[in-house]
């Protein structure tokens, strides 16, 4: 007899690695994974696909048909109880007739939150939470960002020099890196619900930042912080398939009609020191449901990113080159006078892809 405890942890293992085939399909909702097994034996498996489609649960249990009478449910996520736009898993597990269920983490969604857990108690059935949660957490930074912190999970991607430089100061940052990193990037874009840039960026190096992977079914916001509104209508973030909203501080109505006739979104959000105000560009988009927020921007944006603690998770392509103290830096940081000052990291990956090296950080904590 394998303990209870053990087989829990390896079907939670199993429906992780389901939850995972929703990488790139499910946003805004989360992945999530479910195993419907009894004992050592996998009854049947489900995962959450796209939104407005079923949860991973009801597809479990569809698979079960009657076998779930008495077995136990692993899920990655506390099962909700709320009529969205599909109906309640906790109902579904209960009619179903399973005796336990095991969940990774509480769904921190305000309709859900514990709701789910209380309802399968009250039914009688058994459960058990915080089964492999840190592994079920990193799958889902975004979902969790925004409903834990009204704000979306923000990762910082820049490719770089070794002496991490991002470009030559005369203009012309393509290309730093090789093709395989900028296929690695393409999938953290895919990922993503918004890639996020700005107006320097859109001017100088005229990126489309969209997906361009075969087979990709949804294409992430672009977003452009504006502070004057000066993005041609022409550039080409406009113009790919997909939604282009532009945040500004302007109110020049000629060149948001010429702008909007291109094709793109403008909302006015309020201006600070130096640009459009941060956190308010952070609280629309998470208004807006995006959960991970790629930024791929020059040194200004980055520098401001990190400068005011909004970096979640920095990815840094280093490419095998030096550019020398003319080239560009990596992020445009002013103002720190002593070591006590200096911005820290905690390396959380590290690997080579094709000929560049990526390093995955994450701000050390304090
Ligand atoms: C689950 N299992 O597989 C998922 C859950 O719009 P709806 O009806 O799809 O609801 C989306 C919300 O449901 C989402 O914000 C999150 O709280 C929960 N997602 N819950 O029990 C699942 N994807
Ligand atoms: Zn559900």
């Amino acid at each position: 007899m394998i303990a209870q405890d053990r087989l829990d942890a390896r079907h939670m293992a199993r429906a992780i690695e389901l939850a995972g085939r929703g990488l790139f399909t499910t946003d805004p909702n989360p992945r999530v994974g479910c195993v419907i097994a009894v004992g050592e034996r996998v009854i049947a498996e489900g995962w959450h696909q796209r939104p407005g489609g079923p949860h991973a649960e009801a597809v479990a249990i569809a698979a079960a048909g009657a076998a779930a009478r008495g077995a136990t449910a692993c899920v990655t996520l506390e099962p909700c109880c709320h009529h969205g736009r599909t109906p309640p898993c906790a109902d579904a597990l209960i009619a179903a007739g399973v005796r336990r269920v095991c969940y990774a983490i509480r769904d921190p969604n305000p309709r859900v939150s514990g709701g789910g857990a209380s309802r399968l108690v009250a039914a009688g059935i058994e459960i058990r939470s915080s089964v492999l949660a840190a592994a079920a957490r990193a799958l889902n930074p975004g979902f969790l960002s925004r409903m834990e912190r009204g704000r979306p999970w923000v990762r910082v991607k820049l490719a770089a020099s070794l002496d991490g430089r991002t470009g030559l100061a005369v203009g012309g940052s393509r290309w730093i890196t090789g093709d395989s990193a900028r296929a690695d990037v393409q999938r953290l874009r895919a990922r993503s619900s918004a890639v996020m840039t700005g107006a320097g960026t859109v001017q100088s190096d005229d990126p489309r930042l969209d997906v361009r992977l075969p087979g990709a079914s949804r294409q992430p916001l672009r977003v452009v912080l504006d502070t004057q509104l000066r993005t041609l209508p022409s550039a080409r973030i406009i113009a790919p398939p997909g939604q282009v909203l532009l945040l500004t501080a302007s109110a020049d109505a000629a060149r948001s009609a010429a702008l909007e006739k291109a094709g793109a979104r403008i909302e006015r959000i309020a201006g600070a020191a130096g640009g459009v105000d941060l956190g308010a560009a952070m609280q629309r988009l998470a208004a807006l449901e995006v959960n991970e927020l790629q930024v791929e921007s020059g040194p200004v944006l980055s520098g401001a990113l990190l400068a005011a603690g909004w970096v979640d998770e920095l990815v840094l392509y280093f490419a095998p080159v030096l550019l020398g103290t003319d080239a560009r830096p990596l992020a445009q940081l002013q103002g720190i006078g002593s070591m006590a000052e200096r911005l820290e990291f905690a390396i959380c990956d590290l690997r080579r892809v094709g000929r560049d090296l990526r390093v995955t950080l994450r701000p050390a904590p304090g």
